[in-house]
Formats: C-alpha cells, sequence, structure tokens
C-alpha cells in the first residue's frame, strides 16, 4: 500500500479511495465507510446535547448520558441499513440484537460513546467499533476483520484497519475523510505512559512495572477516554497505556468485546501489541459479551516489560 501515491495526491485522499486503493472487499469498505459517516451524526447529537441530560444507568449500573443511548441508536439503526450486519452487540446493550436476516457476513461490536463522562468538561470522547466475520465469540484473532475508532475532539479523526496497517483521516470542513497518516507505526519503545484504575489498588507487580516506568522517566499522559488516551500513543508512535487488574477487580475495568480487541487489532496492525499480562488480548477468548480484562498496551517493549513483571507475581 501507498506505491504510487505522490505526496501531492495523498492529501486528497479519501476514506473510500483509501480502502480501495488498499484492496479492502467491497461489503467490508461500505461497512466502514457508512460507520464513519455514522460518526457524523453521533457528532451532531453531542453538539446539540444538554448536560442536564444525565441520570440513566446502562446494564452495568453506572450513569450515563443519555447521549450514550442516542449514539447506540443511531449506530444500530445505520447498521440495520447496510445490509451486511447479522448481528450487534453494544455496550448500550444487555444482549447482542439480531439486525440482519441471518445470511449477512458480518457482526459488529460497538461502544458507541467511550468517555461519555467526560462531555461535560468537554475532553475528547469515541467511539470504538470491531467488525467480525462469521462470529464475534471466541478468540478475536479468529474472528476480528477490522476496527476503526473515531475521535470528538478538536477535530473530528477516524483511525481505521481491515487488517492492512492502520490509518488515520480527519474530517474536513466539507465533510470528507481525508487520509492524514498512511501506515502508523509504533515505535519498539516509546516515552508516554497512562495509567487506569487508583493506585492504592494495583496489585505488588503492577506497581513494581510502574516504578520502573517512573524511574525511566516515562510522562504520564492520561485523560479518562479510552480513545483519546489510545489515539495518542499511535499518533505519538508509541508508549504504553494500563487498565490493570486491581485487588478487588481482578479482570480490571475495560471490556474485552467493545474496547479492548478493536484497539489490540489496530495497535497490532500498527506494529504495537496488548496483553492482560499473560495473554495476548486477541488471543483471549470471549465466553460472555460483557467480560472485562486488564490491559497493557502499546510499544512492544514495554508491553513485554509489563508481562516479565507480571509473570515474576
Ligand atoms: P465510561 O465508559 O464509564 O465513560 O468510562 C470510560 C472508560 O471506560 C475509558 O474510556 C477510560 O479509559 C476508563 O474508563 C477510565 O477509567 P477511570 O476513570 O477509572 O480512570
Amino acid at each position: 500500500m501507498g506505491e504510487g501515491i505522490s505526496d501531492y495526491t495523498k492529501f486528497c485522499i479519501d476514506l473510500r479511495r483509501h480502502m480501495w486503493m488498499a484492496g479492502v472487499e467491497m461489503e467490508l469498505r461500505r461497512l466502514i465507510w457508512q460507520i464513519a459517516v455514522t460518526g457524523k451524526y453521533i457528532s451532531a447529537k453531542i453538539h446539540e446535547s444538554n448536560r442536564k441530560l444525565a441520570g440513566f444507568k446502562n446494564i452495568y449500573g453506572e450513569e450515563q448520558l443519555s447521549l450514550d443511548r442516542s449514539a447506540d441508536t443511531i449506530l444500530k439503526n445505520q447498521l440495520q441499513f447496510s445490509g451486511f450486519v447479522r448481528e450487534y452487540a453494544s455496550e448500550e446493550q444487555d444482549a447482542v440484537v439480531h439486525i440482519g436476516e441471518g445470511s449477512e457476513k458480518y457482526f459488529v461490536t460497538a461502544d458507541p460513546l467511550d468517555g461519555s463522562s467526560l462531555v461535560d468538561s468537554n475532553l475528547s470522547i469515541g467511539t470504538i467499533i470491531g467488525i467480525h466475520n462469521g462470529s464475534m465469540m471466541g478468540d478475536g484473532r479468529n474472528t476480528i476483520v477490522a476496527a476503526l475508532y473515531i475521535t470528538y475532539g478538536p477535530l473530528i479523526t477516524m483511525v481505521y484497519s481491515a487488517g492492512k496497517g492502520t490509518h488515520e483521516f480527519v474530517l474536513n470542513r466539507e465533510g470528507e475523510y481525508v487520509l492524514s497518516q498512511e501506515n502508523i507505526r509504533l515505535k519498539k519503545r516509546g516515552y508516554i505512559y497512562c495509567l487506569g484504575g487508583l493506585r492504592k489498588d494495583w496489585t505488588q507487580s503492577h506497581l513494581q512495572f510502574v516504578e520502573y516506568l517512573e524511574a525511566e522517566g516515562y510522562t504520564l499522559r492520561y485523560s479518562g477516554g479510552f480513545v483519546p488516551d489510545i489515539n495518542q500513543l499511535l499518533i505519538k508512535n508509541g508508549g504504553v497505556f494500563t487498565y490493570p487488574a486491581l485487588k478487588k477487580n481482578p479482570n480490571g475495568k475495560l471490556r474485552l468485546l467493545f474496547e479492548l480487541q478493536p484497539m489490540a487489532f489496530l495497535m497490532e496492525q500498527a506494529g504495537g501489541s496488548a496483553t492482560d499480562g499473560k495473554k495476548n488480548i486477541l488471543d483471549i477468548p470471549v465466553d460472555d459479551i460483557g467480560q472485562r480484562s486488564p490491559i497493557y498496551i502499546g510499544s512492544h517493549f514495554e508491553v513485554e516489560k509489563a508481562r516479565a513483571f507480571l509473570e515474576k507475581a
């Protein structure tokens, strides 16, 4: 990919053209395109939102803005239209939703609006999508064929991979997603660390890993939004994000299907990796759609270092 694209014409490459040039299969192309367009509708909803809409609880008992529900409904309806999606699983739904006729190839997972609690303080938030072929259960490595996220920040950006590298697009003023970074590559070792969970709840081995990073002079960057935090690692080309096992919650906080698998796929496609401390995130079997897992994700060096510290425990 990339051959034959001059620096000049690169500026004009929109998402559809990019996927076509990269040889992404037609149905998958159309599906990714449709989801990217849906990001514009979700963004419009965020703009018209009112902070006073807080107060609902999602199926995990967490407070959510009604914005989460709106984003979920918008996404589900758009996917239903596409004709390519058999099942839809969302962090906002308590069960998988059958939206196709039964013969469609793709199964879509979504965290429609991750980090919605950051809306009132005007920090970046995002939509996370996984696209699976044949099934969404089991281990992600056998089923996931594409992943993307959309960031709603000072700019709206979309980062996708369909298994041919990880690429970033920016939504321009004309409403087109224009290529901004092709084939994002993580350095083997970065300098940023993002730490989820409270220090008092960390396990001894995780604490030792963090102390190692601190002693090495890593820079702390943590927004509390998974999408912008992962985006920062990809765009700054390295570092590590962790949301570890906690003393009271050995599976951590983040959800495998909706949050971790898509990000692990994007990260691996950019030359990074993701583990729960023992297994690669994409090799962990999913038995339940709400399943959680600890995560260490980012540059190879830091992720392997984390594995080494956790192995000692
Ligand atoms: P919500 O889904 O409840 O908004 O939580 C956001 C999030 O899932 C993810 O975006 C962050 O990485 C993580 O939680 C932050 O959690 P802490 O508030 O415990 O640091």
